[in-house]
């Protein structure tokens, strides 16, 4: 079984990508399992090439000092292996429907219809099916939005295999345990986000503890007079309960129970936030530092994702035709 994960370098990586995915991966990771930084899908809309490549880097050292271990598990930056999923791309392209595209909701949401915008914005499922494709994936842990997405792999990779012979796994979808849905403290009722920039409603990995105090501290919270678990009627207050319910392991509901107002509240998820990320922030903080050992991590994992891939990428480079 080979379950693959990703995490996308539009932003840098904020608590909600810990606590809900990057945090799980490590503890659940097993010896087959593919987790890539997906830069390539970092340029879908307008993107500054400085921050891309730092923001891979970020994302790279993240999973390693969160636990991913380079020697277990396949973990690697994608544009390292730019030709590989350039090229399985455009062969996919070509198995793929202009009409299957633009029906994908995401494009459509973000398009808004507009002609202006990145070809990029349209193709970036078919890249996502080869990043699944090329590693031979079974299994992908996918949230409700990006089903579709594993549904157009499905066809690509039965399509495929029925026209020019059997070359892919057959992907499934499938739903991850149940992980905290972490909000923007500003906004919570919007889902924190990397692209959400620079505000103080999201915290990111690497922000320093004073500064994921002032957020916290600053945090839209309700004052209804009962402290409760009720994401509905008190989306700030359910949104910090779910932060320390899913550092602390205890449900928010239970949590809330035990916490007597809004400024005791604050203050415990400030410190346990700090705590949480304390030692993921040094360990990513020291390994960017090490230029020499970064990049080392990052040879590895990618000879580690070329082996696995090359073979499968040949394979259907001469069914079509190609090589
Ligand atoms: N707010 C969140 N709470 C819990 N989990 C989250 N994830 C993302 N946001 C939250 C999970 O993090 C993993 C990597 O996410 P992604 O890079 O694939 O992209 P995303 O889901 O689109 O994440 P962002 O951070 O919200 O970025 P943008 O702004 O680009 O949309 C995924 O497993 C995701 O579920």
């Amino acid at each position: 079984m080979t379950e693959l994960s990703g995490i996308r370098t539009s932003g840098p990586a904020h608590l909600g990508n810990y606590l809900g995915a990057v945090r799980r991966w490590a503890a659940g990771q097993r010896p087959d399992d593919v987790f890539l930084v997906a830069d390539l899908h970092g340029m879908t809309t307008t993107h500054s090439p400085h921050r891309l490549r730092q923001y891979a880097r970020q994302a790279f050292a993240l999973l390693i000092a969160s636990g991913v271990d380079p020697e277990r598990a396949v973990v690697f930056v994608q544009s390292d292996l730019v030709r590989e999923h350039a090229a399985l791309t455009w062969v996919l392209e070509c198995t793929c429907t202009y009409g299957e595209a633009k029906r994908m909701r995401q494009f459509r949401e973000k398009s808004g219809g507009q002609d202006s915008v990145r070809l990029g914005l349209l193709t970036y499922p078919v890249l996502q099916a080869a990043d699944i494709l090329l590693y031979g994936a079974d299994r992908v842990p996918v949230g409700e939005d990006q089903h579709e997405h594993i549904e157009l792999a499905r066809a690509l990779a039965n399509r495929f295999n029925g026209t020019y012979g059997e070359v892919f796994v057959v992907p499934e979808g499938v739903v991850p345990a149940v992980g905290a849905g972490i909000k923007d403290l500003a906004e919570p009722t919007r889902t924190m986000a990397k692209s959400s920039g620079e505000t103080p409603g999201v915290v990111f990995v690497l922000d320093s503890p004073d500064l994921i105090r002032r957020k916290v501290e600053r945090a839209v919270i309700e004052d209804l007079g009962e402290l409760r678990y009720a994401p509905k009627e008190q989306p700030g207050v359910s949104n910090l309960l779910e932060i320390l319910g899913a550092c602390t392991g205890v449900s928010p509901r239970e949590i809330g129970a035990g916490i007597a107002d809004l400024q005791q509240l604050k203050a415990a998820v400030a410190d346990t936030v700090v705590d949480v990320l304390r030692p993921v922030r040094e360990r990513m903080t020291d390994l960017l530092a090490d230029q020499a050992e970064l990049d080392r991590l990052r040879a590895f994992g990618a000879a580690r994702a070329r082996d696995r891939a090359t073979p499968r990428l040949e394979a259907a480079l001469k069914v079509v035709g190609l090589s």
